[in-house]
């Protein structure tokens, strides 16, 4: 079953003001109010249903989508509730701020409240920030933030058919051995939004989840590097990106890419358009065989009968 994610959706309101021979017409930004509550909790790492001792916003990994539009105010809280037994923050890629006050370490029982303008357009991560900020990114606490170029779709940034949201991080099941953490040892698999081969169902037969597209239509991934310590080789298996748009804006467009590295930590959107004439089907994956083998394997499933609803409106990032 494909169940949505929570997403906030604003666009541009234009006001038209006439009166006294004055014909004015502005354009302004929204605020758009994101509230998130860091929860310790137990999650399944893959479709088998295996336990980990998570830590996330929402108790969800990742995080949910925040979809905003370039000159968007975002209003955020986070609420580190009292029962949790480490302070927790938030970094959000797509705000210029200072890293001492709105990124600080909020502690369990209290809550921070700021605002940012998300001025530049691009497909930027979020994640907790707070001390050891290994641990609290490998325990899942990361996202997105999708900032919508202002002028739209264009020419050079076509509207697509179909979006996903995929990020990917590395599985460490001891995730207090902190030096582990550091010298990148002991790490047992890559999790594609939360679960190893979430959606490949041709490595693992317990996965149920696949993404979908109709033949011939542009899918736009928005794909984030959750890894701890490894760069991401970023390849459409049976596919050629049509476009690259690094870090997600339109201004930085490459064309007929194979493989995109990704650092650690960057974030883009990547354009595939299926052959028009027959089914097929794509594995999107970190062609770095060490993710791959261990879970970074998505398939991308291109047929006439693709649920009209997949990649559509507030179901981007798959649960
Ligand atoms: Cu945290």
């Amino acid at each position: 079953m494909i169940k949505c994610s929570k997403y906030i959706k604003v666009g541009t309101a234009a006001i038209l003001v006439a009166g006294m021979g004055l014909s004015v017409t502005a354009a302004f930004a929204k605020t758009v109010k994101v509230t998130m509550t860091a929860k310790e909790v137990d999650l399944a790492i893959d479709n088998k249903g295996t336990m980990y001792p998570a830590w996330t916003f929402d108790g969800m990994i990742p995080g949910k989508v925040v979809r905003v539009k370039e000159g968007d105010v975002v209003d955020f809280t986070l609420i580190n509730p009292k029962a949790n037994k480490n302070s927790h923050s938030i970094d959000f890629h797509a705000a210029e701020v200072d890293v001492l006050d709105e990124f600080a370490p909020v502690k369990p029982g209290n809550s921070k409240h700021f605002k940012f303008t998300a001025k530049r357009p691009g497909t930027y991560m979020y994640h907790c920030g707070a001390s050891l900020m290994a641990q609290h990114i490998a325990r899942g606490m990361y996202g997105i933030i999708i900032v919508d170029p202002k002028e739209g779709y264009t020419k050079a940034f076509p509207k697509p058919d179909r979006e996903y949201v995929l990020i990917q991080s590395q599985y460490f099941p001891n995730a207090e051995d902190k030096d582990g953490l550091l010298e990148n040892k002991g790490w047992k698999g890559s999790l594609i939004n939360g679960k190893m081969f979430k959606y490949d169902p041709v490595h693992d037969p317990d996965a149920s989840l696949v993404l979908q597209s109709k033949p011939g239509e542009r899918v736009r991934i928005y794909f984030a590097n959750a890894n701890i310590n490894m760069p991401v080789a970023f390849h459409p298996i049976a596919g050629i990106w049509d476009r690259v748009y690094i870090n997600g804006n339109p201004k930085n467009t490459l064309y007929d890419i194979q493989t995109y590295g990704v650092a650690v930590a960057e974030a883009g959107a990547f354009d595939l358009v299926s052959p028009a004439d027959k089914a097929t089907n794509n594995a999107i994956v970190d062609h770095t065989m060490s993710a791959a083998l261990r879970g970074a394997i998505t398939v991308l499933m291109n047929k006439p009968d693709a649920d009209p609803k997949a990649g559509k409106g507030d179901n981007i990032l798959i649960r």
